[in-house]
């Protein structure tokens, strides 16, 4: 069993399961030593709670990597999700340059359902576009991608127009593209995985209700599968099926709109790796 040592870097939202709340325990399941790198810490994620607190972090970054130097700390692979501002995507790219030997994963996670997240603009989606189109894999959903390549948002689009996205995606210099939330027909939806140009998808059932923080189950889960040495197409397929088993145990239940109850999840997600 390969065991490799990822640094995640992503905010911690102290209630609402994202972020680094998910990562961690995800990425600990899969059997990858996990370093974590705080972008912000906020009372709560942003969307349906009555307001939030917000530090950014980003100052202590250049510090707490300045140490990693002096310890020559290197890590297998870099997996960035939610960031706390355009100066720190800067802190981020040096810490990657310094201390990554392996992939770097981006997720853009900075929108949804045609709007970006509270608290970003116009600018902040052109930075971490930027950063999207360095790294070797990127996670976005259909918005992030109209986002990064300035195409208009659809709810309604056929295999031609997410070729045109990818292929956009490609012409700013995006690489291995991976991309959730594609749907072609009524009660399906599923994942495009596009390597070199080709892309493959993987598609299964739909669930009529979206939930909160699903976005960063799934690429968590797809960061752990990676490091455990699947390829690209098979971390897509084990994440989707995971995050679908995700949703399913939190629907019906009222009270938890915040999140998914991954936690429930988890020991499938370690059969699905053949860790158990
Ligand atoms: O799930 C993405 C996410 C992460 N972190 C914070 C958020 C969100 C989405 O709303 O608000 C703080």
């Amino acid at each position: 069993m390969a065991y490799k040592k990822v640094l995640t870097i992503q905010d911690i939202s102290c209630i609402g399961q994202c972020s680094m709340t998910v990562a961690l325990p995800i990425l600990s399941a899969s059997g990858t030593e996990t370093c974590i790198l705080p972008s912000a810490v906020l009372s709560n994620h942003t969307a349906g709670f009555s307001g939030f607190t917000f530090r950014d972090l980003s100052e202590d970054m250049p510090g707490i990597s300045a140490q990693w130097k002096k310890d020559r700390i290197h890590f297998d692979a870099v997996y960035t999700g939610y960031l706390g501002s355009i100066e720190q995507i800067g802190y981020v790219r040096n810490i990657i340059k310094t201390h990554c030997k392996g992939p770097v994963i981006v997720d853009p996670a900075m929108a949804d359902n045609g709007k970006l997240y509270v608290g970003f603009d116009a600018a902040y989606a052109e930075e971490m576009a930027k950063l999207c189109c360095e790294a070797d894999i990127t996670l976005p959903n259909i918005t992030e991608a109209c986002l990064m390549t300035g195409t208009e948002y659809r709810t309604s689009y056929d295999r031609d127009y997410i070729e045109s996205l990818l292929a956009k995606l490609r012409e700013r210099g995006a690489k291995t593209i991976v991309m959730t939330g594609v749907s072609y027909r009524e009660g399906r939806t599923g994942v495009v995985v596009n390597v070199n140009g080709v892309s493959t998808y993987y598609e299964h059932r739909k669930f009529e209700t979206g939930c909160h923080g699903t976005g960063d189950v799934y690429a968590s889960a797809f960061v752990g599968a990676l490091m455990q040495g699947f390829n690209e197409q098979e971390a897509a397929r084990i994440a989707a099926d995971f995050t679908l088993l995700c949703i399913e145990k939190t629907v019906g239940d009222e009270s938890h709109w915040y999140g998914v109850k991954f936690e429930l999840a988890l020991p499938a997600y370690i059969r699905m790796l053949g860790l158990s």
